[in-house]
């Protein structure tokens, strides 16, 4: 059997990633990578710049990697602070991959896109799969770019390159790593530290969102379906749960009633503003028969409960 790479292992999906792998096909059969030094358990780690193609390369072949997950990449809010390292890294670390497939050497790639590459001519309600796409972030920018790669290496060469545009993602083992969306993870550590927390995004900014276990199951599903059932070779939507600051504060209400909100948005509201309220998925149920699980109300029970155990641990 030949095994999975995950490159970005160290990050928010990664961390989660690495082990659902693991769980669902052996520890022996994942290599976690990642440019930080990481620790995945019984899951062998190499350290990989994914901008260095000759070492990826090298990797890739000593340890018979026949899929990979490429997940290294700068996100929103930190791509506009660094444009120029964002679209590098986006777009390079996507080509070392694909020209790799191109040639052989990988069979399978599962490359994330986001609901980033929408923009404010995008229709925000209910955003369909198809649609017009102008993304105004350096992010969404080299997204749509990937995006339309990915489908032209499909295409063109064959390559056997799969993706989701995942909405913000909510999850409790690792932190993210520099997105808009980051706020709906950070508000449920400060309601346990602090019992309040300031938005840096108004209160009725709604945006689309997923807890970490549909995002692990959509990205496994998806990379195991037939391969004739997958019919867009660009990025699937997927819808998760749409909710705006006030709403998920008052969830967390629930289980701390004195927790209270504020609100002073800075430069990522305008990102936020950019992108759908809720997005449109029937494409994915439709060719790979995807369901989603959790809402608000079960994302916040699993969020306290892991949160709860992890600071009590590092506490
Ligand atoms: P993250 O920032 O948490 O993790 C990225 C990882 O990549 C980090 O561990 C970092 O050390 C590593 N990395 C950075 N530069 C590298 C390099 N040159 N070589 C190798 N590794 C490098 O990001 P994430 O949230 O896990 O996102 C993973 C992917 O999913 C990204 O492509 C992101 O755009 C996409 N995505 C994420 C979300 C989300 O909400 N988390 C939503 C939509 C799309
Ligand atoms: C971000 O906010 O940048 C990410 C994403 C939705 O792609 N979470």
């Amino acid at each position: 059997m030949k095994k999975s790479m995950v490159i970005g292992a160290n990050g928010q999906i990664g961390t989660d990633l690495v082990s659902g792998l693991a769980q669902r096909f052996g520890a022996e059969n994942v290599i976690a990578t990642d440019i930080r030094e990481g620790n995945h358990g019984d899951v062998q780690f190499e350290s990989l710049d994914i901008l260095d193609n000759e070492t990826l390369e090298i990797l890739i072949k000593k340890h018979n990697v026949g899929t990979v997950y490429l997940l290294a990449a700068l996100l929103s809010a930190t791509a506009e602070q660094k444009p120029m390292a964002a679209w590098k890294l986006n777009m390079d670390g996507l080509f070392n991959v694909l020209e790799l497939a191109k040639a052989g050497t990988i069979e399978k790639i599962f490359w994330p896109s986001s609901i980033a590459v929408f923009g404010p001519t995008t229709p925000r309600d209910n955003t369909p799969q198809t649609t017009v796409m102008e993304p105004s972030t350096v992010y969404g920018i080299s997204k749509l770019a990937g995006e339309r790669w990915c489908e032209y290496y499909h295409n063109k060469y064959g390559i056997d390159v799969r993706s989701i545009r995942y909405p913000g993602l909510i999850s409790y083992k690792a932190e993210p790593g520099g997105g808009t969306t980051d706020y709906a993870v950070d508000i449920y550590y400060k309601a346990l530290q602090d019992g309040k927390y300031e938005c840096y995004l108004e209160g009725d900014t709604y945006l689309p969102m997923m807890y970490m276990e549909d995002a692990i199951k959509a990205t496994i599903d998806l990379m195991h379906v037939d391969e004739e059932k997958i019919k867009i070779r660009s990025s699937y939507n997927l819808a998760g749960i749409s909710f705006s600051p006030v709403e998920i504060s008052e969830e967390i209400k629930k289980y701390i009633p004195d927790f209270s909100i504020s609100y002073t948005p800075d430069f990522r509201q305008v990102i936020a503003n950019s992108w759908p309220k809720s997005i449109n998925e029937s494409q994915a149920c439709k060719d790979w028969g995807w369901e989603n699980s959790y809402d608000l109300e079960s994302m916040t029970k699993a969020m306290f409960a892991g949160l709860e155990e992890k600071l009590s641990i590092t506490k």
